[in-house]
C-alpha cells in the first residue's frame, strides 16, 4: 500500500497557514439581496475582527448595515450580564480547584459573544449549546447552579430544557448542529417559521424579512474546531437544502484545545457558508453591540423563513480549555496580551462610563459577588444522588435486562455493608 508521508500535511506547515489579515472576512457581500452592495470599509481594522460597532476604546463605529443599539437600558443589561457571567465563571473555577467540581469549562473572554447572541434570541426561539455557553444559559434565565450540576457529577444533565427552550450541553463536538437542524425542520413542518406579515426586526437596515410573535428560530452554538466535524458540515447541507430556520453561531475563540483555528481553516470560517449557499458573517465577537445586531438580523431572517445563516464571532478564550488543561504550553503570552486589550467587558464599560454614575459599576460588581456566594452555597448543597438512579429514565419502560442490572447493582452495593 502506498502511504503518502508529507510532514507538512500532518504538522499544518506553511502551506496551510493563514496570515491573520490576508483574507477579507466579509462574505455577506456575496448576498446582495440581503446586504445591498459590498459596503465593507477597506480598513484592515475591520478585516481583522469582522463587523464592529464598538471599538476597544469604547467609541462607537458607524456601519452602513447595522445600527448601534440605542436602548440605554439594554446596554446596561448587557454589561450586568457579562460581569455576572465572568464572576460566576471565576467562582466555578475556584470551586473546581477546591475539589467541589469534577471539571469546569471556562468562558472568560467570550462574554460578549454569548450575552450578545443570547439577548438577540426570543423566549420562543430554541437554542442548542455546545458545552461552554454558560453565559447564554444564565442570560436566558437558567439558575446558575443548574449549569454547575452536571460538572459536579451529580446529574446527567443541567436544566429543564423545555422551560428555557434551551437544550442541555453536548460534549460530542458538533452533534448538536444536527439536533438543531432536525429541530428546525420540525419548526418548518409545524408551520412555525415564515408565517408572519411584519416588517422584520431591529437587527439592522435591509433585513426585509417578515416576522411575527408566532414564528420561531433555532440557534446552535459551535466552536471553531467543531466546524471541522462531519456533523457540522452535514448540518449545513441539510439546513441549506431545506431552508431550515437555523442560525449557526460559531465562537471562533482561536483555539480547539491546543490546535489554533488558523490551522483548521485556510479561509475565514464565515466564508465556508458560501459553499453551502447561505450567508456567512464575521463579527467582532468581543463587541456585544455588534454581536447583538448581527444575531438579531440573522434570527429575524430565519424566523421569517429565509433560511440559515452562519455567524463567526471572532473572540478569544482567555483561560484554559478546561480546568484539566495547561494552556501556558501553547497560548503565546503576546497573543493573550493583544486580546486583553480587546476585553469585551472593559470596552462596554468605557462606553457606559459617559452615561451612568460611577457608583453603578460598584453596584453591579456587588450584585455579582452576591450571586457568586449564592452559587457556592447552592453548589455545596448539591448532594450526590442515589447511585442506582443512574439506571432511571434509560427507557420509557424498564426492560427485563435493565431490571436484572438494577437488581445486580443493588446486591453489589449491599456486599459492601
Ligand atoms: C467528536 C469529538 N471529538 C473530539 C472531542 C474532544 N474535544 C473536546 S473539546 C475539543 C476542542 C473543541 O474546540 P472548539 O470546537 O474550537 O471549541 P472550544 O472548546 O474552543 O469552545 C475536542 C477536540 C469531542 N468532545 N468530541
Ligand atoms: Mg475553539
Amino acid at each position: 500500500m502506498n502511504v503518502v508521508r508529507d510532514p507538512e500535511l500532518i504538522t499544518g506547515g506553511p502551506m496551510r497557514r493563514l496570515e491573520p489579515d490576508s483574507v477579507d472576512g466579509l462574505a455577506p457581500h456575496r448576498f446582495p439581496g440581503a446586504f445591498g452592495e459590498n459596503t465593507s470599509p477597506a480598513a484592515g481594522e475591520l478585516n481583522d475582527g469582522g463587523i464592529r460597532l464598538l471599538a476597544p476604546d469604547g467609541s462607537l463605529v458607524a456601519d452602513s448595515r447595522f445600527s448601534v443599539l440605542a436602548d440605554h437600558e439594554l446596554r446596561m443589561e448587557f454589561y450586568t450580564s457579562m460581569v455576572l457571567a465572568r464572576r460566576l465563571d471565576e467562582e466555578a473555577t475556584a470551586l473546581q480547584r477546591q475539589g467541589e467540581l469534577v471539571l469546569w469549562i471556562p468562558l472568560r473572554g467570550q462574554e460578549a459573544a454569548q450575552v450578545g447572541s443570547a439577548a438577540a434570541a426570543r423566549p420562543r426561539d430554541y437554542l442548542f449549546p455546545s458545552y461552554r455557553e454558560h453565559a447564554v444559559a444564565w442570560h436566558r434565565g437558567v439558575p446558575a447552579v443548574e449549569v454547575i450540576r452536571l460538572l459536579r457529577g451529580v446529574s446527567h444533565d443541567g436544566w429543564d430544557t423545555h422551560r428555557h427552550n434551551m437544550a442541555n450541553y453536548t460534549i460530542v463536538l458538533a452533534a448538536q448542529t444536527l439536533h438543531a437542524v432536525g429541530f428546525g425542520m420540525g419548526v418548518l413542518l409545524d408551520g412555525a417559521a415564515g408565517t408572519g406579515t411584519g416588517t422584520g426586526g431591529t437587527g439592522g437596515t435591509g433585513t426585509g424579512g417578515t416576522d411575527t410573535d408566532t414564528d420561531m428560530a433555532v440557534m446552535v452554538y459551535l466552536g471553531d474546531g467543531a466546524m471541522s466535524q462531519g456533523d457540522a458540515n452535514e448540518a449545513f447541507v441539510w439546513a441549506a437544502s431545506f431552508g431550515a430556520p437555523v442560525v449557526f453561531f460559531c465562537q471562533n475563540n482561536q483555539w480547539a484545545i491546543s490546535t489554533p483555528s488558523r490551522r483548521q481553516s485556510p479561509v475565514r470560517l464565515a466564508r465556508r457558508a458560501d459553499g453551502f449557499g447561505f450567508p456567512g458573517l464575521r463579527v467582532d465577537g468581543n463587541d456585544v453591540l455588534a454581536v447583538h445586531a448581527v444575531t438579531t438580523w440573522a434570527l429575524d431572517r430565519a424566523r421569517s423563513g429565509r433560511g440559515p445563516v452562519l455567524i463567526e464571532a471572532n473572540t478569544y478564550r482567555m483561560a484554559p480549555h478546561t480546568t484539566s488543561d495547561d494552556a501556558t504550553r501553547y497560548q503565546p503570552p503576546d497573543e493573550i496580551t493583544a486580546w486583553q486589550a480587546r476585553d469585551p467587558i472593559e470596552r462596554l464599560r468605557r462606553l457606559l462610563a459617559a452615561e451612568v454614575e460611577a457608583g453603578w459599576f460598584d453596584e453591579v460588581r456587588r450584585r455579582a459577588d452576591v450571586a457568586a456566594a449564592d452559587l457556592r452555597r447552592d453548589t455545596l448543597a448539591l448532594d450526590p444522588p442515589d447511585p442506582s438512579s443512574m439506571l432511571d429514565h434509560v427507557a420509557a419502560e424498564e426492560t427485563a435486562d435493565q431490571r436484572r442490572q438494577r437488581e445486580w447493582f443493588a446486591a453489589y452495593r449491599d456486599s459492601f455493608l
